[in-house]
């Protein structure tokens, strides 16, 4: 059982080495809130909240999950007894949405309870790789010749996929020219983030003749009904991110042939408990899944690192090395990822598998709250 008698918000900064652009806007520097978990039996875990400054891909930001964990959410675990698989219940009762800021919580405790249970996190999760394929997402770029060269070196430094993101002029010659450029084996997707509608169902057909893994995405944030209708209209399937926020919506997805793979973000759905529902689902209905990133620290990243280490995650997640974010992150040893694209699921320590540097987050910290039971 956790029981929570304090918890510490923090906000960081930390600038990305380039810009990443995608279709709904562009981030230069994340703004990263972190949570400190102390548990009254004496373990702490850190944990981080996935939204961003901007509500461009979901409508949380950090400065809607921050005041919704003060004033919500923490006042439920403070003080209270619960088992890490009950925390999503216990925060979704009369709570809609922040996800996110849910998650965030959710994710902490399941890191608590595998501290207390002396497990690697990715073991108490069910996971069963010990490593796992990386891709890369590549933002929009300024031209074709630079994204050419940028998917050509990211194959070249191991990555087994390479994830393009696309928007409306700037698609079906873009990704042409990578294909052409890498050649047929290459294992290639696109990602739209909800920048097309259903009229633009000719122009993304022309994207099955670049026989792409995956669309990821095309059509709006919430959206099913359309994917379906769109999904009849393509060879290439549909994965959808933004529109599956629980178990709930990848059902629907399946029930409606709305896509044929997920993209599992576990900030997105809430948390571990959804997340891990959502991947039993998949698999018992033969639907692919692999993890999606946020451009999170060391620290999300070591959550997405446990979580795509159970068996139905058979498709290469966005699980860049820190190297290609930061100059420096705040976890040791940073995250890397071999000559083949694999990342190791740290399985010799218990909780997340590596340090976080306090010192570091202290010096980049802008604001703290403290919380106690
Ligand atoms: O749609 O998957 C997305 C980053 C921010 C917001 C949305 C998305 C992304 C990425 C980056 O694609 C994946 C990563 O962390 O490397
Ligand atoms: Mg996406």
């Amino acid at each position: 059982m956790i029981r929570l008698d304090r918890i510490v918000l923090r906000e960081i900064r930390l600038p990305l080495r380039e810009p990443f652009r995608i279709s709904s806007g562009e981030m230069r520097e994340r703004r990263i809130l972190l949570l400190e978990l102390f548990d009254a039996a004496g373990a702490h875990a850190w944990a981080e909240c996935v939204v961003d400054d901007a509500p461009n891909y979901s409508s949380e930001t950090i400065d809607t999950a921050w005041p919704t964990i003060v004033r919500w959410l923490a006042p439920r675990l403070l003080g209270a007894s619960v088992a890490h698989t009950d925390v999503h219940a216990l925060l979704e009762r009369d709570v809609r949405g922040h996800n996110m800021a849910k998650a965030a919580l959710e994710m902490g405790c399941w890191n608590l309870a595998a501290l207390e249970a002396g497990l690697p996190l990715a073991r108490l999760l069910g996971g069963t790789r010990t490593e796992i394929a990386t891709g890369i997402s590549l933002g929009i770029q300024r031209d074709i010749h630079t994204l050419v060269a940028k998917a050509t070196e990211s194959l070249a430094a191991g990555y087994q996929k390479v994830k393009i993101k696309i928007a409306p002029g700037r698609d079906v010659e873009w990704v042409a020219a990578v294909r052409h450029a890498v050649g047929d084996d290459a294992h290639l997707m696109a990602d739209a983030n909800n920048a097309y509608t259903l009229a633009d169902a000719d122009r993304l057909a022309q994207l099955d003749a670049l026989h792409l893994m995956m669309i990821e995405q095309p059509l709006a944030h919430d959206d099913l009904v359309r994917h379906a209708e769109l999904q009849r209209r393509l060879r290439t399937p549909l994965c959808l991110d933004e529109s599956i926020t629980s178990l709930e919506r990848a059902q629907d997805m399946h029930t409606l042939r709305a896509g044929r793979i997920v993209n599992i973000k576990p900030g997105r759905v809430g948390g571990f408990a959804q997340s891990v529902a959502i991947h039993d689902f998949c698999e018992e209905h033969g639907i692919p899944v692999w993890c999606g990133g946020m451009l999170e620290s060391g620290i999300g990243r070591a959550y997405n690192v446990a979580l795509a280490s159970l068996p139905n995650f058979t498709l290469p997640g966005d699980l860049s090395p820190s190297a290609r974010y930061w100059t420096q992150d705040v976890v040791t040893p940073e995250w890397t990822m071999d000559a083949h694209g694999m990342v190791r699921v740290p399985l010799d320590a218990p909780g997340l598998g590596v340090a976080v540097d306090d010192a570091r987050i202290r010096a980049l910290t802008v604001r703290t709250e403290e919380l106690r039971a």
